[in-house]
């Protein structure tokens, strides 16, 4: 009896805990609809903000207690007549530039109104304005921000690395400073991220590059095989050690950026992505992953990307989507 009264109460801390935690953050979201599918030869990406608003985006959002302050379209180039040409350079950067553009700008304002800005793709090039946007906040503030990127894929290729010429396969490159110049950059200055600050999770799919490249880069990389060795929650917390130390500069952190590569996900369970790759995480380390990182109020700016209604199955994996906003957002199930 006296062990049920215990266990009860601290439920009731946990609970309490984490709410005084969530409070302290913005209470209001800026929802970034961005319907990009230039990053990719997936034109099957640009239903993916529409998928999730039939997925009762809004409404789920609402229901955790936060106001939707702003939704903002960004307007996306259709120039799928670029596909035809057969290049292995960079493609369709002048049309991804200006995207990036739109999107940096809505992020940034977003922050600056204390909301918390959700950046739906569309791709994952999108994560180029959506971290050039943080990144001109934080600078602005003087204040250090860190990025979990969770991936199947590396996405840290550059033009010369790049064998497909896939900007979706370059935005964390792009944010390190290596890539295109019209979109390294952005904003006039770069890099966009210290590596130092960045980890990347679930990897499992990278080009015989990237693996140099991620060498190279400085940022906190976790395979599959760590997800399997040392569990999400594990993982979470080694990545969060590393970007909160680091050695160059002791200030804390004051905000976290998460970009959320559905593919990251196992295919079984969320099939409506560009780029599946088998051996995913399932259906539960994504949520607890992001439950996590909601856990420890620093979560200030999120992206979604790389939905592909063409390729899901009843818009399960939209729903997934939404459903991982919530656990960003720190919904729980006590
Ligand atoms: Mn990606």
């Amino acid at each position: 009896m006296s062990q049920t009264k215990s266990s009860a109460s601290n439920v009731a801390t946990k609970t309490a805990l984490r709410e005084s935690k969530v409070m302290e953050r913005a209470r209001a979201v800026t929802l970034i609809y961005c319907p990009i599918h230039l990053g990719g030869p997936h034109a099957g990406a640009s239903m993916g903000p529409a998928a999730m608003k039939v997925a009762s985006v809004v409404s789920k959002i609402q229901k955790l207690g936060f106001r939707i302050e702003r939704e903002v379209d960004i307007p996306v180039p259709n120039a799928l007549c670029w596909w035809e040409e057969s290049t292995n350079q960079a493609r369709c950067v002048p049309e991804i530039g200006e995207v990036s553009l739109a999107v940096a700008q809505a992020v940034e304002e977003a922050l600056e109104a204390g909301t918390i800005p959700i950046t739906l793709g569309g791709d994952h090039s999108l994560a180029i304005g959506s971290i050039a946007g943080a990144s001109n906040y934080y600078r602005k503030k003087k204040e250090e921000f860190g990025v979990v990127w969770f991936d199947a894929h590396g996405d840290i290729n550059t033009p010369e690395s790049s064998h497909s010429g896939n900007v979706h396969g370059m935005p964390f490159a792009v944010s390190l400073g290596d890539g295109d110049e019209r979109l390294t950059k952005l904003l006039g200055f770069s890099p966009k991220l210290k590596a130092s600050r960045c980890a990347l999770i679930g990897i499992r799919d990278l080009d015989a590059d990237e693996i140099q490249l991620i060498a190279k880069s400085g940022i906190a990389p976790f395979t599959m095989r760590d997800v399997d060795d040392m569990g999400m929650a594990g993982i979470i917390r080694e990545a969060l050690v590393r970007i909160k130390s680091d050695d160059k500069n002791s200030s804390p952190l004051k905000g976290l950026h998460v970009s959320f590569d559905l593919d990251v996900i196992d295919p079984d369970v969320a099939p409506g992505v560009s780029t599946e790759s088998r051996g995913g995480l399932t259906y539960r380390e994504s949520h607890y992953a992001l439950e996590l990182l909601a856990d420890t109020g620093l979560v200030t700016s999120i992206d979604i990307v790389e939905l592909n209604p063409a390729r899901d199955i009843r818009n399960q994996t939209a729903e997934l989507a939404v459903d991982l906003v919530q656990s960003a957002l720190g919904k729980n199930i006590l």
